[in-house]
């Protein structure tokens, strides 16, 4: 199939088919509720993949969902069939190892479907990973750190309630930096509960928003400003993703602070037409988008051309999702922002056996092959969706 092929041992060649690929919706509580501007959960739906190569070995993915299709088009119920129907049938009979091959495949039976297709390539790096006795940061390039410092998400939409778990956060040595979640409430009711947060957490934690973009430019105008002046370190996707000319205006203005794209950028070709219209000094990666980890690396390369700053996003991953995107965050030379993946501490379970770490503020990158998880079957029995 390859001019490299012949380099392989038949017997891994052989080893390394894929045989069989499928896939399970499960539905974890949250310890509570975490509202967006758009939706509210308090559980989170994934699809977990399972593919089984032809040498036994078992790799696995997660596709992350945040509301049904809300916060992206994909809801859990959408990714498994199409997984099932469309994209486990593409990768059937190929070689694990051959990333770009499936990714073809995959594009060439379905449109989009950008988490299905990141579960998927997730599971083929786990169970090459496991093959060969090797993590998956070491096949995209090797780790450069083997922890990195994560935020928390307040999303309570209570200032009262907020204050105190972020001092819960800070107590325990957890997380020092918290995202607010924005754009539920009237902007002049964020706007007080943030200055609520800021006057309680002055010096001791940083603060970042995210308006999954709820607001308009003329309210931005508005808002950001007092938002950098209250000392936001950084604002996130406040207006709609089709609107990048408002997101380069606002990013212009006198006085504005850093702006994070996320929604508006899906593909290395979005981070392309961002970085030319000056329209972020950051971007969110995350797998839901990007379709997988490869896709992932392309954006933060086009992002990094561009000397725009990168931050490791999340869609609260349970430690099988959030492990994937360590791997891929542990070999940027640089992740100026650090990242979000605080999921598993959100989730009354983690679907896992041994969940990440997470001390001194940062979370560490499991160091066993493949992803250094391993699915808890009895927690996977509890939370399937029958
Ligand atoms: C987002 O838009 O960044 C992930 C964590 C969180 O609190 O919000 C999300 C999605
Ligand atoms: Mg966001």
């Amino acid at each position: 199939m390859l001019d490299t092929a012949h380099a392989i041992s038949s017997e891994l060649q052989r080893d390394l088919v894929v045989r069989k690929l499928t896939s399970t919706i499960v539905d974890v509580p949250t310890v509570r509720k975490h509202k967006l501007s758009q939706t509210s959960v308090t559980a989170q739906n994934y699809v977990i993949v399972r593919v089984q190569l032809a040498n036994g070995v078992e790799g696995i993915g997660e596709a992350a969902t945040l509301g049904g299709p809300r916060w992206s088009e994909e809801s859990v119920e959408a990714i498994k069939a199409n997984i099932d129907t469309y994209l486990a049938p593409a990768v059937h009979g190929i070689r694990a190892d051959c990333f770009e091959v499936a990714g073809i495949r995959m594009d060439e039976a379905a449109k989009r479907n950008n988490a299905a297709k990141a579960a998927i390539e997730t599971s083929l790096f786990d169970a090459v990973g496991k093959t060969l006795g090797l993590p998956v940061s070491a096949l995209l390039g090797g780790a450069v750190r083997n922890r990195i410092p994560v935020l928390w998400t307040l999303a309570s939409g209570d200032p009262e309630q907020e204050i105190e778990e972020a001092e819960s956060k800070l107590e325990a040595r957890l997380h020092r930096t918290f995202k607010v979640k924005i754009g539920a409430n009237a902007p002049d009711a964020d706007m007080d509960r943030m200055r609520k947060l800021a006057r309680a957490l002055e010096g001791r934690a940083e603060l970042i928003v995210d308006a999954n973009q709820a607001w308009d430019e003329t309210i931005s105008v508005r808002c950001l400003p007092e938002l950098a002046e209250i000392g936001v370190r950084l604002v996130e996707q406040p207006v709609p993703a089709w609107n990048v000319a408002a997101m380069a205006r606002l990013r212009a203005r006198p006085g504005a602070p850093p702006l994070l794209a996320d929604e508006c950028v899906f593909d290395a070709h979005d981070m392309l037409m961002v970085a030319s219209a000056n329209a972020a000094d950051a971007v969110s990666l995350k797998l839901v988008k990007h379709g997988g980890l490869l896709g992932l690396r392309k954006v933060a390369a086009v992002a990094q051309a561009a000397g725009i700053g990168l931050y490791g996003g999340c869609l609260l991953e349970s430690s099988v999702g959030a492990a994937a995107h360590l791997h891929a965050f542990s070999t940027f030379r640089v992740i100026e922002w650090g990242c979000e993946h605080f999921g598993p501490q959100i989730l009354t379970s983690d679907l896992v056996t041994e969940p990440l770490r997470f001390e001194d503020f940062h979370v560490h990158l499991p160091d066993a092959p493949g992803l250094g998880v391993l699915l808890d079957d009895e927690k996977m029995r509890r939370f399937a969706r029958s």
